[in-house]
């Protein structure tokens, strides 16, 4: 199928200025010639208009209750990205969302779902399952899986929650930055968590093996979503909120190649969000994302 990509220049979610730069940043890292060297062609969907955080109010409106900073503008968002997603998808191809800030994966997996069970694997360093209630930082960026889930007062909203994604069929692989609320939250969950020390110890093939099996089991399909700050700073310093001890640039290569190799039919949908060029050296980090969404759909060397 036909790759479509769709850039939200987001920022909103995040605490610093510059992931909305992330898609134009993408595009530059040469993401259409990455996919030359596939057998899919790959066409630009151009970028959803997002509200500058000068247009409006940082404070938390009363939709959501407790801390979470533009709230109104990020379900406007996340609502449009759904709609580009869902109907991408109504056109036969498959739907490449390019961040921006995490708060669009909500936007991205409520695009898929359309009634389908869907399993999600989060690459990612941190648990984004915040709620505004529990967040300490009041970005919804540290919270879109919780909304995913319906958690708390997520729960009844229908622009946030998939009630077709089941906790059992969500993995989460890289984790190393947890707070309170969330180390406890997992816990109590069926989600399975992988933790940097899991991926030490038995290496990231195996765990990402087992992280698409309960991502794919008793699914329809299967959604990907990549976080940047997944791999190590030294390899991927364009991100907003780096965490020492990720992945290499090897590892991250071997778990998406692996994603296409047992689950790529089944693939309905990725993003790779959080790439900040300001803080990033001669785009590196947007020319990793790159490669990986190409691994991801199909790259191989031979
Ligand atoms: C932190 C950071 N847990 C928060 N989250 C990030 O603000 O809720 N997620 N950076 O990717
Ligand atoms: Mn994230
Ligand atoms: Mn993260
Ligand atoms: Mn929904």
């Amino acid at each position: 199928r036909t790759v479509e990509t769709l850039g939200v220049p987001m920022d909103l979610g995040a605490d610093r200025r510059g992931v909305d730069m992330g898609p134009s940043a993408i595009r530059y890292g040469g993401l259409n010639a990455e996919f030359e060297t596939i057998e899919r062609s790959i066409v630009d969907g151009g970028d959803l208009s997002v509200p500058h955080p000068e247009e409006g109010e940082a404070e938390a409106g009363t939709q959501l209750g407790g801390k979470a900073k533009y709230a109104e503008e990020t379900q406007t968002v996340c609502e449009r990205v759904a709609k580009r997603v869902s109907s991408v998808r109504d056109e036969g191809r498959f739907p490449l969302v390019l961040g921006g800030d995490h708060s669009i994966a909500i936007g991205g997996v409520n695009g898929v779902t359309d009634g389908e069970s869907t399993g999600v694997i989060w690459f990612d360093a941190h648990g984004d399952l915040n709620t505004p209630q529990t967040t300490p930082s009041g970005n919804i960026h540290g919270m879109p899986l919780a909304a995913i889930l319906g958690r708390g007062v997520f729960a009844d909203k229908p622009w946030a929650h998939c009630p077709e994604v089941d906790e059992k069929n969500v993995a989460m692989v890289g984790l190393r930055s947890l707070d309170d609320g969330e180390t406890s939250y997992i816990r109590d969950s069926d989600i399975h968590a992988y933790p940097m020390s899991e991926i030490d110890q038995r290496g990231i093939t195996a765990v990402t093996e087992e992280a698409i099996d309960a991502a794919t089991t008793g699914t329809d399909h299967l959604y990907v979503s990549l976080d940047m700050d997944f791999l190590d700073p030294d390899e991927a310093p364009g991100v907003g909120t780096p965490v020492r001890g990720g992945v290499t640039y090897r590892e991250s290569h071997a778990a998406l190649e692996m994603v296409q190799d047992k689950a790529g039919d089944s693939l309905c949908g990725m993003d790779v969000v959080e790439v900040n060029p300001i803080l990033d050296r001669e785009n590196r980090t947007a020319e990793l994302a790159c490669e990986l969404a190409a691994s991801a759909l199909g790259k191989r060397i031979l």
